[in-house]
Parts: C-alpha cells; structure tokens; sequence
C-alpha cells in the first residue's frame, strides 16, 4: 500500500479512481485542479463524493486556470457539476491550498509520496517550480493523461491531444520534462479497458451508478455504446499490477504551440539530428500496452460492494 496525494479535477472517471485508491492505498490528501470543472467545483465534489463513499481524506484547493494559456470553460460531458448532477451538493468550495500541501507533504516524508494525477498537471508544475528541491523527494507520478498514437489512440479533444494536456500543455511540458520520474497512461491504454452500464450495475454501489448515468446516456446517444472507458481509474490499476502494463522507456515532451498543441511526443527517431529537444530529460514509463481483462477483473474485484 502507497501514500498517495490524489490530484483530480473531479468528473465520473476521477471518482472512480478515488473509490478505487480509497480501497487499495493510504489517501494523505485530495488535491483539486480546475479541468473536467472549475476548482471550485472540484473541492465540493470530492467533499461531496467522499461524504457518500465514506472515504476519510482532507480536500485541498489548487489551480483555477492553466499556467500560460487564458482560461477555458469546463466541458460538460460529466453533467453540470461534474458528477452527472446526480445529488444536491452543498459543500463549501473554500479549503487550504492544494500546491503548499503537496510541497509540505513531500517535504515532511521524502521519498514515501506518490502523486497520481488524473487532471491537468498545473498544480503539480506550481509545486515543482516553486519548491524544486521536492523534485528527488517524489517517489513517483502516476498519470493519467496523453496519446501516443497505438492502434489509432491519438487524441479526444484534438486529432493530437488529450483533454488533461490539452488543457495545460505548458504545465504537462514542465512535468515531463522534469527530473520527477513519471509513469504515464495514455488514451493508447486507458481507451481499450471499457465497462458497460449494466456492469457499472453489478458493482452494487449506487453512488457510483447514480453519477455515470448521464455520462452512460450521452455515450449511448453519440458512439451507439451504453458504457464507458475507465480512464482515470488505470493510475489505480497499474499502482495495483503493474504486470497488468506493457511499457516502453522514453523520455517525453508536450507541444505547446499551433495545431498539435497538447500533443505528448516521445523519442523514435533513430537518426542523428542535428538539435534534441529530449537533452537533459529523463527516460518516463509509458505504458503503451494493456491486459484489459486483468485490469477489468481487478476493477470489479476492489469495487464490488
Ligand atoms: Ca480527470
């Protein structure tokens, strides 16, 4: 079992993952980021989600808007509020910051927190530009986030980019390109591990039924799909079998200028070339690859109530 700082920019998915981290890792705290909704909204839907689920962690609040790029309305995929606007939620939206705790945190025990970050990567980059001596002290960041291209997994809000770099490529760079070992699980991966509705059902817990529902109705009138992909929820997976991954080693970096912006670049070439943008940046994990039906069975096994 990890200590974990959860990032999240609270929709559907995000509180899947947090259900699953509650039953699998130690949570030292929430920490919410403006994405899937406002920040604001964020902090009242993890004090909401907790409340229901009966999950025991501090909620913190971190960034309302990327770091270079100006401010863009959430999408509302997961309903209003994030959560498919499946309860009266009438928590506060004010908490303690989310980036001093993650660099107090990290400061206090180093080399026992691991981050998994399943929204844009904004608090994450503050934490690390301004206090980069917690840079050595991470044990490591588990990710949500990017595309690579496998079998057509290139991008869902962009033909490049994915929605968490997409909305904060600038920070999602700085992260990348950092000295903090990352593994990251990009749509390559996390598009291929899908549950249905009816499955969602079977797990017997009906907060979790309840927000998806609206998320389950909008994929079965565009994609014909009564379901979803789990996303999110594969950071908790590989933290729990990592066997479970087919990875690649390379280092990574975000585009964050013209029509790829937000597209997550790794080195292929085998060329010489005359400038290397990699100079300096670490060997990430990638995981490319994915037994979809061991992480499915170990879905339903740790949430089953
Ligand atoms: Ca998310």
């Amino acid at each position: 079992m990890r200590t974990l700082i959860f990032d999240t920019d609270i929709g559907v998915d995000d509180a899947f993952a947090l259900a699953c981290a509650a039953r699998t890792q130690n949570i030292l705290g929430i920490t919410t980021v403006f994405g899937n909704v406002e920040v604001g909204q964020a902090v009242k839907n993890a004090r909401l989600f907790c409340d229901k689920m009966a999950i025991d962690a501090p909620v913190y609040r971190g960034c309302s808007r990327p770091l270079a790029l100006a401010a863009t309305s959430p999408a509302k995929l997961h309903g209003e509020d994030g959560l498919g606007d499946a309860f009266e939620n009438s928590w506060s939206d004010s908490a303690p910051g989310a980036v001093q705790f993650i660099i107090d945190s990290v400061r206090a025990q180093p080399h026992e927190i691991t981050l998994v970050a399943i929204g844009p990567l904004t608090n994450i980059a503050s934490a690390i530009n301004q206090a980069p001596d917690i840079i050595p002290l991470v044990k490591e960041l588990v990710m949500m986030g990017g595309a690579f291209g496998t079998d057509g997994h290139a991008g869902n809000v962009t033909p490049f980019s994915e929605f968490n770099i997409w909305k904060d490529p600038h920070a999602a760079d700085q992260v990348l390109a950092s000295m903090l070992p990352v593994v990251i699980l990009p749509l390559d991966v996390t598009h291929k591990v899908l549950i249905t509705g009816k499955e969602v059902c079977q797990l017997n817990q009906p907060v979790l039924s309840a927000i998806c529902r609206l998320y389950l109705a909008h994929s079965q009138q565009k994609e014909g799909f009564n379901g979803m992909a789990l996303h999110d929820t594969l950071t908790l997976s590989y933290l729990c079998q990592p066997d479970a991954f087919q990875v690649v080693n390379a280092p990574v970096r975000v585009i964050t200028e013209g029509i790829s912006r937000g597209q997550t670049v790794r080195r292929v070439t085998s060329l010489a070339s005359r400038e290397n943008p990699f100079a300096g940046c670490r060997a990430q994990t990638l995981c490319l690859g994915v037994d979809a039906e061991a992480v499915r069975a170990h879905f339903f096994a740790t949430l089953q109530a």
